[in-house]
């Protein structure tokens, strides 16, 4: 065992120039962790509580002084002193001195900074990579590690994009059974096809938030035409060596009881929306559909799975928010057939790994993602790689804080070769 001995925390900046916390954890035999939380723009209204100091008098009310604060007088005096191997222990000890049933008192964002560095330190300690830490976290017992398919979001949109697109992510996935090297070079060559194809339309070519380009256009469906330029010109066959996936993010498009994309000149009901992504998918065979409805629709989603779950994946992100209770009910309602896992929807490591395992247990494919507000930090490639996901979103292959999980998947890949 090794004992918490000291913790000190930092407000840094994240891939949008919003604060963040970075946690840095000293273990009794001098391994140290260090984790910087990640952010999201496109928040469900269920996820466990981002706290900020709500000062607009700092980086307009976005400071994490508030956090560092209850960082060095509540949580450290707690942890120093436990056993770090004891991840449950530290997390529950977190979870208890929040209090709340969101972690609206220390705020998510603090709880993971510590839960998250206390993960890292103990794997420095025991002297083992992340990625085979985390797998004995979750008592996986994984003979072969894999490295999860990546889904590449080429095309940014709603909160994300600088341009109209009412639907979040166009994503381009490669097939399964290629190695990752192979699925990153596709991902990295479609992105630069489709800048081609961006530049041959005078369209712009300028990036949103998780890297992909932001253009303007006539319709979220103009995108997927897009798409399918940019897969034919770099000689990938959409089907075969590609396949799109979509986060219509539809919790944010919802107004009142409608929704209202650029693709039909009248508002729908949520029954209308689903005939528009069924003939969507008859035109594109998605692999999967992330959010298409908004974050409560419960009876809704499950029409929309029993109707396209045979062969798309129906993913909750907002639905779920990363929440053993949501997840439960998802499953007994039948309302997707996959889950987004993020840490921070839920705020500590433990209770992200107890929803993996009953994902796993339903039958659910898991996507471990990123958020749009990240940090250097690649935590999140190891943590993907440790609970076996099927499926990994980490933006765009560009941008220094995507980059950086992209290039982590490959040294793995090169450690497990
Ligand atoms: C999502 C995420 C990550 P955000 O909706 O899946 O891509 O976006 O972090 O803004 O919630
Ligand atoms: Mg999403």
């Amino acid at each position: 065992m090794a004992k918490i001995k000291k913790i000190v925390a930092r407000e840094i900046l994240d891939s949008r120039g919003y604060p963040t916390i970075e946690t840095i954890v000293q273990l009794d035999d001098s391994s140290v962790g260090v984790f910087s939380v990640p952010s999201g723009s496109s928040v469900g209204k269920h996820e466990a509580v981002e706290l900020r100091d709500e000062d607009a008098k700092r980086y307009a009310g976005r400071g994490m002084l508030k956090n560092l604060q209850k960082i060095v007088e509540v949580i450290a005096p707690k942890l120093i002193g436990l056993n770090a191997y004891n991840q449950k222990l530290i997390d529950s000890t977190l979870i208890t001195l929040d209090g709340s049933d969101n972690k609206s008192n220390l705020g998510a964002n603090t709880i993971l900074s510590l839960s998250g560095a206390v993960a890292k330190a103990s794997a420095v300690s025991q002297k083992m990579s992340l990625y085979q830490y985390i797998a004995g976290l979750i008592q996986a017992s994984i003979k072969e590690f894999t490295i999860p398919t990546p889904m590449f979001n080429i095309l940014n949109g709603g909160m994300h994009g600088g341009g109209n697109l009412d639907f979040q992510e166009f994503m381009v996935v490669p097939p399964k059974s290629n190695s990752y090297s192979t699925n990153l070079k596709m991902g990295v060559e479609l992105y630069y096809s489709l800048k081609n194809v961006l530049i041959s339309h005078s369209s712009t070519f300028l990036v949103g938030d998780e890297g992909g380009y932001a253009p303007t256009l006539y319709s979220n469906l103009d995108a997927f035409k897009l798409l399918e330029e940019a897969a034919l010109n770099a000689h990938y066959n959409i089907g075969l060596d590609v396949f799109f996936s979509l986060d219509a993010a539809a919790t944010h498009l919802k107004k009142g009881s409608s929704y209202k994309i650029k693709d039909r000149p009248v508002a729908m009901t949520s029954a209308d929306f689903v005939d528009f992504y069924i003939s969507l998918n008859e035109q594109y065979h998605l692999l999967s559909i992330e959010d298409p409805l908004s974050e409560d629709e419960w009876d809704n989603w499950r029409d929309l799975t029993e109707k396209l779950g045979g062969e798309t994946l129906v993913v909750g992100d907002d639905l779920i928010c990363t929440s053993l209770t949501r997840l439960n009910k998802a499953i007994s309602e039948k309302a997707c057939n996959a889950t987004i896992i993020k840490p921070n929807q839920a705020g500590t490591i433990s209770e992200t790994l107890d929803v993996i395992k009953t994902a796993r247990s339903a039958n659910f494919k898991l996507i471990v993602s990123h958020r749009s507000g990240e940090t250097n930090d690649d935590f999140i490639t190891d943590f993907a790689v440790g609970v076996g996901a099927d499926y990994v979103k980490f933006g765009a292959p560009a941008r220094g804080e995507r980059v950086a999980k992209y290039n982590r998947l490959l040294e793995i890949e090169h450690d497990l070769s």
